[in-house]
């Protein structure tokens, strides 16, 4: 029988996770069964996945940059790439409040909804610890997320997985690489150039492991989601950040086609792996070196692109996020302080809300943390904070895995704009992870 693609086994094995998990959630002690002897093989997963993902970033960026030869190439590379991404987050901004504003989901919200909502989430550790997340992240300096970029430590960056101080740390050994001259640079340049071939070859074997990890990351998700009579009554609200992230989709589809003149259909079908990592997940920088694998080796982006724009953009790109982050404020804002929707305050929000997605870490429900910030941003009163969370932390997890999946596919999607305009993107060899397992 031809083997399945890996797409299509992850896929089964997330439809059969989605299943188990409903069984488990009408046996007595079916919770416990998953979450007991289930739930840990997702764990597993993600841990390796994150395991290897500063290796991965450190190797294919160092090695990129060293094969560039060329410093000022650098230089254009990283002002395409912010730039590109800023307007793809301004583009997902814009869509999400121009979704919400005409829906107006939250306009004549039921009070004993809202009092429901109030009643179990309003002092759920959930709500509380992003709240005292966000404020302190606000207590710290203007500069201080300029500052958080230069690591005083490597191993501690390495150690705390921060991508932002690895990728400043890669390009500074790497540019370093290209000054000391190609003979001296050799023995360092070899080294980080096995040491991606070995870490893509990790990503190759874990991912063999997928298929059973997402049925048990699936299953997972749906016992740990109780709440469908709540998920009905904000179904306006989720359906618009549903077809926000739908439409961020189409955005990138058409930049593909239009700009980097690849098939959208085929830029799909080859991405596909990653974003069903990213929706099982809910993190774009457990999905990392998945995404790295998929454009590098079967969308043809050259390494020195790929290294640099995907870490970066999965640690500062998340359209979906920052299009979630417009949608909710405005939301929480037209059930809770319909009188500070002014216009300057949507200005506000749009401002924000593309900085605040910066802010994001890349992990599940992060954009939460950064609601808040956005929320404050508009002198959202802090006496209605905690309900405000509330109201869309009930129905968070689903939407979190769709804008993961939009962070992965915008990122994807930026760094083939990019390689295009550097002549950087060619006819990939891909082969499945199972011909790579044979090689093994
Ligand atoms: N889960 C985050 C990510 O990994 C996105 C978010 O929380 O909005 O991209």
């Amino acid at each position: 029988m031809k083997k399945l693609a890996l797409h299509w086994k992850i896929i089964i094995g997330m439809v059969l996770g989605i299943i188990f998990g409903f069984i488990m959630n009408g046996i007595d002690g079916g919770k416990d069964i998953v979450t007991n002897w289930i739930s840990p093989f997702g764990t597993i997963f993600i841990n390796l996945l994150k395991l290897i993902a500063v290796p991965l970033i450190l190797a294919s960026l160092i090695k990129g940059i060293s094969d560039l030869k060329d410093i000022s190439k650098i230089k254009s590379m990283g002002l395409r790439t912010i730039g590109i991404y800023m307007t793809t987050t301004l583009i997902a901004v814009i869509i999400g409040l121009a979704i919400v504003n005409v829906v107006k989901p939250g306009n004549g919200m039921p009070q004993d909804t809202l009092e429901k909502i109030k009643l179990k989430y309003e002092n759920d550790a959930g709500v509380t610890d992003r709240i005292a997340q966000a404020s302190a992240q606000k207590d710290a300096g203007p500069l201080q997320a300029l500052v958080d970029i230069f690591p005083s430590n490597i191993f501690k960056a390495f150690a705390d997985a921060s991508m932002l101080q690895v990728i400043f740390f890669a390009l500074f050994v790497g540019i370093c690489l290209l000054l000391i001259g190609e003979k001296k640079a050799k023995p360092l340049v070899n080294f980080f150039d096995s040491l991606n071939e070995v870490v893509m070859k990790m990503v190759d074997l874990i991912m063999l492991f997928a298929p059973y990890a997402v049925f048990a990351l699936l299953a997972n998700v749906i016992i740990a989601f109780d709440d469908t009579e709540i998920l009905v009554k904000l179904l306006y609200y989720a359906l618009c950040v549903v077809g926000g992230l739908i439409s961020m989709i189409i955005v990138y589809l058409v930049l593909v086609s239009v700009i980097a003149k690849k098939s959208p259909i085929w830029f799909l079908k080859e991405l596909s792996p990653a974003q069903l990592l990213a929706f099982s997940t809910s993190s774009s920088a457990a999905t990392l070196p998945v995404t790295m694998e998929r454009v590098e080796e079967h969308l043809g982006v050259d390494k020195e692109v790929s290294g640099f724009v995907l870490p970066v953009g999965a640690t500062v790109n998340m359209d979906g996020t920052s299009l979630y982050q417009g949608i909710a404020a405005v939301f929480i804002m037209q059930v809770l302080w319909p009188e500070g929707l002014t216009f300057t305050n949507q200005l506000v929000i749009i401002g924000t809300a593309v900085l605040a997605s910066i802010g994001s870490a890349a992990v599940p429900s992060a954009g939460i943390v950064m609601l808040v910030i956005v929320l404050e941003s508009v002198g959202f009163p802090a006496e209605l904070l905690p309900i405000g969370i509330a109201l869309i932390f009930a129905v968070d997890r689903p939407l979190d895995m769709g804008r993961t999946v939009v962070n992965v596919t915008g990122d994807a999607t930026v760094s083939m704009l990019v390689a295009k305009s550097l002549d950087k993107l060619h006819e990939p060899q891909p082969k499945e992870w199972d011909d790579h397992y044979d090689e093994v």
